[in-house]
């Protein structure tokens, strides 16, 4: 009777229609490190996950216990410390740290992160196209890890094994140094075996780097689709934008009619192949990976592979509530959906 459950099997067990705080907390698994505890009754786990978790119904995540809110993670963009070089070409520094600590993914679920300077996902660092970028990684964590990025750079600086400083050991460092190319929507994650934990554990992160000639001006956030694996299965029990489920339908992203929203999509999703973004009531120009001017798509659902990310333009004509969501209903139920809150 120490069948482990599953997301699916805890999919069965929820109703479809309502889930909210209390439904996750009798439901998930409560990881402690220890697999073989979370067991479907949960009774050996280090929670009494099951019933009469009533007190949790609408329940909150303590974000200032966690150190990061979704809320400020969604329009909060890092440019570095900034200076001008010889050649009159614009630095930008960073110093980020790999560490490991306790975080709570959804009322009362905690969860033995991995991040970038103690937040998941990491600083959403920004440049234009043509900045230097010095980026001090320091490995503060138990495990060996690295930053690799996507985009155009020497071999180097790839943060993987054999390649430059390779795999950074714990309290070792590192600098990864290279030219802001292309420009797009550009994203960073660890890069050591086995790299679905190392990314899943939340070792991620966003890199924008700005055309030359600046996109419109627009409100501007970052969702980085991802999800939690509370049960060492290889399957995700959670999913969010933001890492934590449900935060944009608790209290909606506010943003303005008539107004462009320009949203920066990232999946880094791992253990599930694909991750979608569907949007009610409006539509939106989707250009994928951020690399060209021109939309390739006018639409209201876009899907993404694993390390695929886009950037949406939309203006809502209306006023009122409007849902977003994984359009993978599972994904939906158990945390990715919020809503945009468009006022006049
Ligand atoms: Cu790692």
């Amino acid at each position: 009777m120490s069948r482990r459950l599953t997301r699916r099997r805890l999919l069965g067990a929820v109703p479809a229609v309502g889930l909210g705080a209390t439904a996750l907390h009798a439901g998930i698994p409560h990881g402690h490190g220890n697999a073989a505890a979370a067991t479907e009754h949960g009774a050996n786990g280090a929670h009494a996950a099951g019933t009469g978790h009533a007190a949790f119904r609408g329940g909150e995540v303590d974000h200032r216990a966690n150190g990061f809110d979704p809320h400020a993670i969604l329009r909060d963009f890092d440019r570095g410390e900034s200076s001008r070089m010889a050649d009159g070409r614009t630095l930008r520094e960073w110093t980020l740290i790999a560490s490991e600590h306790e975080i709570e993914i959804a009322p009362g679920v905690r969860f033995t992160a991995w991040s970038y300077n103690g937040r998941i996902p990491g600083p959403t660092l920004r440049a234009t196209e043509g900045d230097r970028l010095r980026i001090t990684f320091i490995n503060g964590g138990r495990h060996p890890h690295t930053i690799h990025f996507h985009g155009i750079h020497p071999a180097a600086m790839d943060g993987v094994a054999g390649q430059g400083d390779g795999e950074i050991a714990p309290g070792g460092r590192t600098v990864y140094e290279f030219d802001a190319a292309p420009y797009g929507l550009q994203l960073y994650h660890c890069h050591v075996r086995p790299l679905a934990e190392h990314i899943a554990k939340g070792l991620y992160g966003t890199l924008i780097i700005d055309p030359k000639r600046p996109r419109a001006k627009a409100d501007e956030m970052v969702m980085v689709m991802n999800g939690f694996d509370t049960n060492f299965d290889r399957a995700n029990e959670l999913y969010a934008a933001n890492t934590i489920g449900f935060a944009y339908a608790d209290k909606p992203v506010q943003v303005k009619r008539g107004e462009l929203v320009r949203v920066y999509l990232v999946n880094v999703l791992e253990y599930d192949l694909i991750n979608s973004f569907h949007l009610h009531g409006n539509f939106f120009d989707y250009f994928p990976t951020g690399s060209a001017r021109q939309p390739s798509e006018f639409t209201d659902t876009v899907m993404l592979c694993q390390g695929q990310r886009g950037i949406l333009e939309m203006r809502f004509p209306n006023t009122g509530k409007y849902m977003f969501h994984a359009h993978q209903s599972e994904f939906t139920e158990l945390g990715w959906m919020g809503f945009f809150e468009v006022s006049g």
